[in-house]
C-alpha cells in the first residue's frame, strides 16, 4: 500500500468540514477515554471489592467518580458524536459544505463548555451524578459549562436546517435523501426534547446556584429533567440508528430492505419521543396515576419504531448474507464479514440491543416498574442500551470515520476486533449480572463494596461483574489504543486512496412511494409533535408552575 506523508493543509484543503467533523469525534472519544476508566471501578464496587481508596486524593468519592462516568459518557460523548456524524454525513450525502463559520463556533462551545463544567466536576464541587436532582447543588460553574455545551447542539441543529432548506431550493419538489432525512428529524426531535433541560438549568439551576434565588422545588426539576431525560436517550440512539441503516448493510456487503420504512422510524420518533418522561417518575409522588399511565401508553408507541428496526435491519443483514453466498435457514449469518470491525461494532451492538430492549418494556410497566426502580437492574438495562448499542456503534463507526477524514489506515485491525468482542462479552455478562442483582433487590447508586456483606444472596452475581469490569476495562484499552494510534500516526494515504463513507444502496426507494412523500412534510409533523407534547404534559406542568415548593440546596458530599 502507497504510504506518504502529507501537511495537515493538504489534506483539509478542499474539506474543511472535515476538520471540525474530527475535532468534535475525538474530543468525544476523549470524553469517553476518562468517562469509561471509572466503569471497572463501579463494576469492582458492585462485585464487593473497594478500589476508591487508591485514588484518593485525585478523586474524593465513588460519588464523584460516578458523577464524571455518567457526565462524560451519557451527556458529553454522545452528544458530540451525534454533532460529528450527524452534520457530516447529511453534507457529505448532498454534496453540500455546511456552515464553517458555525461549524467551528458549534466546535468551541462545545469545548469551553466542557472545560467551564469540568473544572467543579474534577474539583470535587459538583458531586451531583448526571442527574443533578435538587435539592443537591452543584457548583454554578457545573450548570453553566453544560448549558454551553448543550446549546452548541443548537448550533448543529441550525446547520443541518440550513443544509436541507439549500438543497430544498435547488431541488424544488424532490424528496429529501436518506441520510438528510434521518439526520433532520433526530435534530429536530432533540430540538423539542433539549427544552425541559433548557428551561430548568436556566431559569431555576443557575440562578440558584448563583445564589439569586433561595430554593427550587425539586418535583417539577424532575419533570423538566425527565422531559429531556427520557428522548435523550433517542437523542444518544438515532446516529447509531443512521449507521445501521444507511452504512451497515453495504458494509455487511448487501442492501437496506427499505428506504421510506426507515423514514417512517425516524418520524415516529420525532412524534413519539418526548411525551413519555412520566415513565421515569412512577415513583414520585405529585403526578397522578392517569398521567403516568398515558406516558406508559406512549412509551409502548415509541418501542414500535425499534421494533420496526429490528425487521428492517434484520432482512437486510439476511440480504447481504445471501449476497455473499449463505446458503439455508442459518447459514447467511456466518456468511456475513465478523472480521471487519466495522460491521462488528454496530452488529454485536445491535445484538445487545435486544434483551435492552426487552427490559425496557419490563420498565415501562407499571407495576413491574416497582420492583426494579432503583436498583441495578435499571443499570443493567441502560448500558446495554447506551454503553453497547450506541457506543459499539460509534466504535465501528470511527474506524472508518477517522480514516475517511484524515486519510490515515487503521492501526491494529486486530486489536480493533478483539475490542469489540470483548466489549460485547463483558457488556452482556455485565449486563446480565446487573439485572439479575437489581431483581433480587441491589440498589443502584450504592456504594455498596463497603457493606458487601449485606448481599450474600447475590454473590455469584456480584463476582460476574467484577469479572466483567475487568474484561471491559482490556476491551476499553484496545479500542482506545486503535482509534488514537490511528489519529496521531503521521502516514497518510494519497489522495486518490481516500476510503469512501460505505453510503448503503436501497432495495426499495422512495420514489413514487406515498409513504416516503407523506413522511417529507417535516414542517407539519413537527407541529404534530408538538401538539403530542402539550396534551401529554401542559396540564401537569401549569399544576407545578402554579404551586411550586422552593426548597434549599444541601451539599451531601
Ligand atoms: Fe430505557 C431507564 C424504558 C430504550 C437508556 N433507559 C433508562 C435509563 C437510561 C435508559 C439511561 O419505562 C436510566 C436513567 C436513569 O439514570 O434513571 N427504554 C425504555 C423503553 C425503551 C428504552 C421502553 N433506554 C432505551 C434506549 C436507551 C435507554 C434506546 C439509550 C440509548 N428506560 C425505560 C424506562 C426507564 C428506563 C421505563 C425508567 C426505569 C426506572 O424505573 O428508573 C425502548 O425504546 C426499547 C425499544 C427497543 C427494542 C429492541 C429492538 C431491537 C433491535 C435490534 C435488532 C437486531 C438486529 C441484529 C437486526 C424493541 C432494533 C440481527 C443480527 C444478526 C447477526 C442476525
Ligand atoms: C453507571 C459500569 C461504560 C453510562 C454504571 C454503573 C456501573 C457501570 C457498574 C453503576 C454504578 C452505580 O449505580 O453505582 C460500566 C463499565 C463500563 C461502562 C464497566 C465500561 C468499561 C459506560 C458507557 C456509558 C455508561 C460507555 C455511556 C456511554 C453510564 C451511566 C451510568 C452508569 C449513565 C449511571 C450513572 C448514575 O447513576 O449517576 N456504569 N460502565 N457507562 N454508566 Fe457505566
Ligand atoms: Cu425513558
Amino acid at each position: 500500500m502507497a504510504v506518504r506523508t502529507l501537511s495537515h493543509v493538504d489534506v483539509y484543503a478542499g474539506y474543511p468540514e472535515k476538520k471540525v467533523t474530527l475535532y468534535m469525534l475525538m474530543l468525544g472519544f476523549f470524553a469517553l477515554l476518562l468517562g469509561t476508566f471509572f466503569g471497572p471501578l463501579q463494576a469492582l464496587n458492585y462485585g464487593g471489592i473497594d478500589a476508591y481508596p487508591l485514588l484518593k486524593p485525585l478523586v474524593q468519592s465513588y460519588y464523584q467518580g460516578l458523577t464524571l462516568h455518567g457526565v462524560l459518557n451519557a451527556i458529553i460523548f454522545t452528544q458530540l458524536f451525534a454533532q460529528a456524524l450527524l452534520v457530516y454525513l447529511p453534507a457529505r450525502e448532498l454534496r453540500m459544505r455546511p456552515n464553517m463559520t458555525l461549524a467551528w463556533i458549534s466546535w468551541w462551545m462545545a469545548f469551553i463548555g466542557l472545560g467551564i463544567a469540568a473544572i467543579p466536576l474534577l474539583g470535587n464541587a459538583a458531586t451531583v451524578l448526571y442527574t443533578f436532582y435538587p435539592p443537591l447543588k452543584g457548583h454554578w460553574a457545573f450548570y453553566v459549562g453544560a448549558a454551553i455545551f448543550v446549546l452548541s447542539s443548537y448550533v448543529s441543529i441550525y446547520l443541518v436546517l440550513d443544509l436541507w432548506r439549500r438543497w430544498k431550493r435547488a431541488n424544488p419538489g424532490k424528496i429529501t435523501p436518506l441520510v438528510t432525512y434521518l439526520s433532520l428529524t433526530h435534530w429536530l426531535m432533540w430540538f423539542l426534547a433539549s427544552l425541559g433541560l433548557v428551561v430548568e438549568v436556566a431559569v431555576f439551576l443557575i440562578p440558584w446556584s448563583l445564589g439569586l434565588i433561595e430554593g427550587v422545588d425539586p418535583l417539577l426539576s424532575r419533570t423538566l429533567f425527565w422531559y429531556t431525560g427520557h428522548p435523550i436517550v433517542y437523542f444518544w440512539l438515532l446516529p447509531a440508528y443512521v449507521v445501521a441503516y444507511t452504512i451497515l448493510p453495504k458494509v455487511a456487503g448487501g442492501k437496506l430492505i427499505s428506504d421510506p420504512l426507515a423514514r417512517l422510524a425516524f418520524l415516529l420518533f420525532l412524534l413519539f419521543s418526548v411525551p413519555v418522561g412520566f415513565h421515569h417518575q412512577f415513583a414520585d409522588p405529585g403526578i397522578s396515576s392517569g398521567w403516568k399511565f398515558f406516558h406508559t401508553v406512549l412509551t409502548l408507541m415509541v418501542a414500535v419504531p425499534s421494533l420496526m428496526t429490528a425487521f428492517t435491519l434484520a432482512a437486510s443483514l439476511e440480504n447481504a448474507g445471501r449476497a455473499r453466498g449463505g446458503k439455508g435457514l442459518l447459514g447467511w449469518i456466518r456468511a456475513l464479514p465478523w472480521g471487519n470491525p466495522v460491521f462488528l461494532g454496530p452488529t454485536l451492538g445491535l445484538i445487545s440491543f435486544i434483551p435492552g430492549g426487552a427490559g425496557g418494556f419490563v420498565n415501562a410497566s407499571f407495576p413491574l416498574n416497582q420492583v426494579i426502580h432503583n436498583t441495578t437492574w435499571i443499570v443493567g438495562h441502560f448500558h446495554l442500551q447506551v454503553a453497547t448499542m450506541v457506543t459499539m456503534s460509534a466504535m465501528g463507526a470511527a474506524f472508518f470515520l477517522i480514516p475517511h477524514l484524515t486519510r490515515k489506515p487503521l492501526v491494529g485491525i486486530g486489536y480493533a476486533r478483539a475490542s469489540q468482542w470483548l466489549w460485547f462479552i463483558g457488556m452482556n455478562l455485565m449486563g446480565f449480572a446487573l439485572h439479575w442483582m437489581g431483581y433480587l433487590g441491589v440498589p443502584r447508586r450504592a456504594h455498596i463494596s463497603e457493606v458487601a456483606s449485606q448481599y450474600q444472596g447475590a454473590a455469584p452475581f456480584m463476582a460476574l461483574n467484577a469479572i466483567s469490569g475487568v474484561i471491559l476495562f482490556v476491551a476499553a484499552g484496545f479500542f482506545f489504543y486503535v482509534i488514537f494510534a490511528t489519529a496521531l500516526q503521521n502516514r497518510r494515504l494519497p489522495e486518490a486512496q481516500t476510503p469512501e463513507i460505505p453510503f448503503t444502496e436501497v432495495v426499495s426507494g422512495p420514489e413514487g412511494n406515498r409513504v416516503a412523500q407523506l413522511t417529507d412534510r417535516v414542517g407539519f409533523w413537527f407541529a404534530v409533535a408538538v401538539i403530542l407534547i402539550v396534551v401529554a404534559y401542559g396540564l401537569p406542568l401549569i399544576q407545578m408552575f402554579t404551586s411550586l415548593n422552593p426548597v434549599p440546596g444541601m451539599r451531601l458530599w
